[in-house]
């Protein structure tokens, strides 16, 4: 008989070691941070952890620019500590998971210093390397109009060769070429097989797509003629070769029976998705997908955007494509609201008017993704409701590459204007990375408790952490965090229709409330959110049908089948 793998059914918490725990009073979190902290962890009744990148790293990306793929960055620990949390792990029956990223790496990897050395160096072609361009005034240009994702062409000069280099994402992220067989074994030795011999149990694969580029290397289109570099998604996510290479990849995981989450952005098309998750292609597990986290941004530039610039007909049509992905297919995906390069899901999806809405909010939140089938992630912080920084904090608090580029970007560009400035720092309050990567806020002790008394954190500690804390919240039955718990114990005790149901949205156009069905080989889920800080009539008795029905969850006290209260939301279980 098939075997379900384990993953399917699994929860997996993502944990960002620099913001979890700090065991040293340094202001950073560490893995030993994380060692004391597996009993809570453990406690929310989660299957694995998710660890962001821990290898040594100049930290221009937080990691995501890894300088040496087989050490750990020191202020993290050493490989003994990670190799203790691994054993830790594993004693307790959770999987451990670390990030693979190998689309780029650090401007001061070894392999990028032999290759930027000379023309001639064996490592020349393990980078993606062009001549420039020259305009009719006979200015150096860079080979083509691609914009970096934080800000930017996507081209450096190089004065030493005299040539450009490719970095999507920071200036110190040189892209790596994978059309060089050499690069990709050396690759999938020191990124891969190095930790896969550790014993771990996968990966997260950072930007899975993005490794074969367009050969052509064309101009991309001009969204928006106002600025001088354009988005090229098109040109460099899914190109010719992408999956030759996830493919041989998935050879080398195969071996380790190791499961894998790609991070698939730019890729709306099912079909699409499907190429890389179906099951007989044996590429990835699974992935993320960006429908839902993506909503609101504009084509061309991602803080283009204004707060609550989504309805909820835009957020259910996302949920349900992304869900239809795994009906009558043999592919998997994942349910997730946030991770570290998100904002907060309750700052953006739900209401922080009033302490009560919040909690309820979050809450609603909960029963939203946890409802939905897919392998699930929890980001650290969102099963207590953390909420994004507060606007009141100057832009100086603000150290994500994303954030300063992007305000960097529009002074210069519009020489100082004060309105311009003034809409990039919403944008920033509104969508910035660095909301999910406040400290983790442990009790109402000096720092939230993510550092000793007297530590100054990397970054600032938000203000709301006497009220807003998992100490606090684990005294309290009502707490988000309880709520939580209780949520994910009742997903683990129905997975047919949790994990493995189909999907099926029932007024598509309702602009308050979300009300939707989850259908399995026996019982079928009701779930009723209602997305609004109003009371909204429903007709839940229609829904219900006349099986016997209970709820599983619920976050308000009422009961009527009539009416919803300001974000109530309910989880029905219907035989
Ligand atoms: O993000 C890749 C990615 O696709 C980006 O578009 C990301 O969604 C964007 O930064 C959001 O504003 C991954 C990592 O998750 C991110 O932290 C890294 O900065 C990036 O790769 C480069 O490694
Ligand atoms: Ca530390």
């Amino acid at each position: 008989a098939e075997t379900t793998p384990w993953w399917k059914n699994a929860t997996i918490y993502q944990i960002y070691p620099a913001s979890f725990k700090d065991s040293n009073g340094d202001g950073i979190g560490d893995i030993p941070g994380i060692l004391s902290q597996l009993d809570y962890i453990q406690s929310l009744g989660v299957d694995a952890i998710w660890l962001c990148p821990m290898y040594d790293s100049p930290q221009y990306d937080m990691g995501y620019d890894i300088s040496n793929y087989e050490e750990v960055y020191a202020p993290y620990g050493t490989m003994a500590d990670v190799e203790a949390l691994i054993a830790a792990c594993h004693e307790r029956g959770l999987r451990i998971l670390l990030d693979l990223v190998i689309n780029h790496t650090s401007y001061e990897h070894a392999w990028f210093k032999e290759s930027r050395s000379s023309k001639a160096n064996p490592k020349r072609d393990w980078y993606i390397w062009k001549p420039p361009r020259y305009d009719a005034n006979g200015q150096r240009r860079p080979p083509n109009n691609w914009r970096s994702f934080f800000s930017g062409s996507a081209w450096e000069w190089d004065e030493v060769t005299q040539e450009y280099y490719l970095h999507l994402f920071a200036v110190q992220q040189p892209d790596l070429n994978w059309e060089n067989k050499a690069t990709r074994e050396a690759i999938y030795e020191s990124a891969m097989e190095f930790w896969l011999r550790k014993g771990i149990d996968g990966f997260r694969v950072d930007t899975v797509n993005m490794y074969s580029k367009d050969p052509s290397f064309r101009d991309a289109q001009v969204l928006d003629s106002s600025i001088e570099w354009q988005a090229a998604p098109h040109l460099f996510c899914n190109g010719p070769r992408i999956h030759e290479y996830v493919r041989e990849m998935g050879q080398i995981l195969h071996k380790y029976n190791a499961m894998t989450v790609g991070e698939l952005p730019h890729t709306p098309q099912v079909a699409d998705v499907l190429s890389y998750v179906s099951a007989r292609e044996q590429q990835l597990s699974m992935v993320f997908q960006f429908d839902i986290v993506d909503l609101g941004f504009s084509r061309s530039q991602k803080y283009d955007t204004v707060p609550r610039n989504w309805t909820l007909p835009e957020l259910k049509q996302r949920v349900r494509s992304t869900q239809h992905l795994m009906e009558g297919t043999d592919g998997w995906s994942t349910a997730f609201l946030e991770n570290h390069d998100q904002a907060r899901s309750v700052s953006r999806w739900g209401c922080t008017d009033t302490p009560e809405l919040w909690a309820r909010s979050a809450k609603l939140l909960a029963m939203l993704v946890a409802s939905l089938s897919g392998t699930l992630y929890v980001y650290q912080g969102q099963e207590i409701g953390m909420v994004n920084a507060p606007a009141e904090w100057p832009v100086s608090e603000y150290k994500d590459v994303e954030s300063i580029n992007h305000y960097k970007f529009v002074r210069e560009s519009t020489a100082d204007d004060s309105v311009a400035l003034e809409r990039a720092k919403k944008a920033l309050d509104h969508l910035a990375r660095d909301h999910a990567r406040l400290p983790m806020q442990w009790d109402g002790t000096a720092n939230g408790g993510f550092s000793s008394d007297g530590a100054k954190p990397w970054m600032r500690v938000h203000d709301n952490y006497q009220l807003l804390n998992v100490k606090r919240q684990t005294l309290d039955p009502d707490s988000v965090l309880s709520f939580w718990r209780k949520m994910l114990r009742v997903r683990r005790a129905y997975p047919q229709v949790f994990a493995q149901g189909s999907f099926v949205d029932t007024d598509s156009e309702h602009g308050s409330l979300f009300v939707f069905e989850k259908i399995g080989d026996e019982q079928r889920l009701v779930v009723a959110l209602n997305f609004t800080a109003e009371r909204q009539a429903v007709d839940l008795e229609t829904h219900l049908g006349s099986g016997s029905h209970k709820i599983l969850i619920k976050n308000c006290e009422a009961g009527s089948l009539h009416e919803l209260q300001p974000y109530e939301g309910r989880v029905y279980i219907v035989a």
